[in-house]
């Protein structure tokens, strides 16, 4: 946890956010930012600054479950949606502390700029 970590204190609840579900390992929120109709964030309660880092399979197995999980909610499950992971500066990472990025709602491209 740290307090300089805007995802550390979504988790923490002292910034707000909407929360769509969670799990031991990973909370779901709403993109602030919406790139597609649904447009969800899937992040572990631990500060892991991106997936460079990443060690704990279980905690990356929840996540992964989480994101599924949210996308069937969102009715995404028939149609399809994407799961991106930006990671580092060529990736497109912002925000460091890692997340899932759960995309859906419309036809997505190939490839991604
Ligand atoms: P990126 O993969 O690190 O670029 O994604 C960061 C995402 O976090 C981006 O889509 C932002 O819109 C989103 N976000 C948010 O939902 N709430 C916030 O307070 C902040 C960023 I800062």
């Amino acid at each position: 946890m740290s307090d300089a970590c805007i995802f550390c204190r979504i988790v923490g609840g002292t910034i707000p956010a909407t929360l769509v579900a969670s799990n031991d390992h990973a909370v779901a929120f709403r993109d602030l930012h919406p790139q597609a109709p649904s447009h969800l964030l899937v992040i572990p309660r631990r500060h892991v600054a991106s997936l460079a880092e990443a060690t704990d399979a279980a905690e990356l197995g929840a996540l992964l479950l989480l994101a599924a999980e949210v996308a069937r909610s969102e009715g995404l499950a028939e149609t399809g949606y994407r799961v991106v992971a930006n990671t580092g500066n060529d990736g497109g990472q912002t925000v460091h502390h890692l997340h899932l990025h759960v995309l859906g709602g419309r036809a997505m491209q190939w490839p991604p700029g």
